[in-house]
């Protein structure tokens, strides 16, 4: 390439941050703080990511045996850095982790956000070097609270913002603030997120169904039937029956949704009764950033997920989420519309 190709003009995370802040009204930098403390938290667990198959493999690194033993466990690794990111932000005062029983308090004057994460999902694809992520759903707490459950099991509506982070090839970062989605990519050289996908928009078709078929003996006659509906060719546009993908990482599964198109889903079945993502940090986030895209995201029933309140900090909820037309494929299915 030559030097007067480079573009000098790129917009990061913090300039994103900033521009976007000086629209909003009262904006202090509160949630400057929050970006940046999710901005180092997905950096410093995509490098211990990038690192760790060396590390439990070959002991290349540090002082570690070669079989790994005493390694902790990413996911593990992943959940402390991602709760001293959010500890040492100052800003943070609540913070629910899927690898965390109960919800985490930090007392620091002035903290307004409560944090829902799930620090690693898809790990157990971690050791076939398959893409995961973290994902995160983000309130402001309730005025005068001082920290409690009260914050976080409120409507998905109530969020301000939503994200999560993908670590494959490279690693990507989708956002929300409530305005459309803008993603991003991290350059490593530089150590910060570029702006590559300002105001994505998710296709509002394309015949691919992701979901777990494995379990079709556990679903419902409906959901069976609508599964059989999408690879019946005349029952489809075109003659043209859907392709299945499926990665067994939501943060992959949905990032290839968002470029590409398509349904994702996992219902709840006769196992996992009230389905198997968690609604704080896994149904909400990333049917705010479906949503923010132009998508829709609605549970078995076909509510729509932003409408559900969660009564537990864990609680579980079935998913249907993707391009527009193709959820509207399932809510006629059941007939929700
Ligand atoms: P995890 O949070 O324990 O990693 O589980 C969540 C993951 C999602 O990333 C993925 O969509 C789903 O579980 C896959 O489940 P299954 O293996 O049952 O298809
Ligand atoms: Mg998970």
């Amino acid at each position: 390439d030559s030097l007067e190709d480079i573009n000098t003009d790129i917009i990061t995370l913090p300039r994103f941050i900033i521009e976007t802040q000086q629209n909003v009204k009262d904006a202090k930098g509160d949630f400057t703080l929050v970006l940046n403390a999710l901005g180092f938290a997905f950096k410093f667990i995509s490098q211990t990511i990038r690192k760790a198959e060396l590390i439990n493999l070959v002991g290349i690194t540090g002082n570690t045996n070669s079989t790994g033993d005493e390694q902790k466990k990413l996911d593990v690794l992943g959940d402390e850095i991602f709760i001293n990111a959010m500890k040492g932000s100052g800003i943070v005062k609540i913070l629910v982790s899927e690898e965390q029983e109960d919800l985490i308090i930090f007392h620091h004057n002035d903290s307004k956000y409560a944090i829902c994460c799930d620090p690693i999902d898809g790990s157990s694809n971690l050791d076939a070097g398959v893409s995961v992520g973290t994902i995160c759903s983000i309130f402001r707490i309730l005025p005068g609270s001082s920290g409690t459950t009260k914050d976080i099991l409120r409507q998905g509506t109530e969020m301000v913002a939503a994200c999560y982070a993908m670590y494959g090839a490279s690693t990507h970062l989708m956002l929300t603030l409530g305005n459309g989605v803008n993603g991003f990519t991290l350059d490593n050289t530089l150590g910060e997120f570029i702006l590559v996908h300002p105001d994505l928009r998710i296709p509002s078709q394309k015949s691919i169904y992701s979901i777990n078929e494995g379990n079709t003996f556990f679903w419902s006659q409906t959901i069976i039937d609508f599964i059989e509906k999408l690879k019946r060719p005349e029952d489809n546009a075109n003659d043209k029956p859907y392709s299945a993908r499926y990665i067994g990482s939501m943060v992959a599964d949905i990032h290839r949704t968002f470029l590409y198109g398509g349904l994702f889903a996992y219902p709840a079945d006769t196992k996992n009764t009230h389905g198997k993502l968690r609604l704080l940090y896994e149904a909400f986030p990333m049917a705010m950033l479906i949503e923010q895209a132009g998508g829709k995201a609605v549970n078995d029933k076909g509510e729509r997920i932003l409408d559900l309140i969660p009564t537990h900090i864990h609680d579980k909820s079935s998913v249907w989420m993707g391009s527009c037309d193709d959820v509207d494929k399932y809510l006629k299915h059941i007939n929700k519309l």
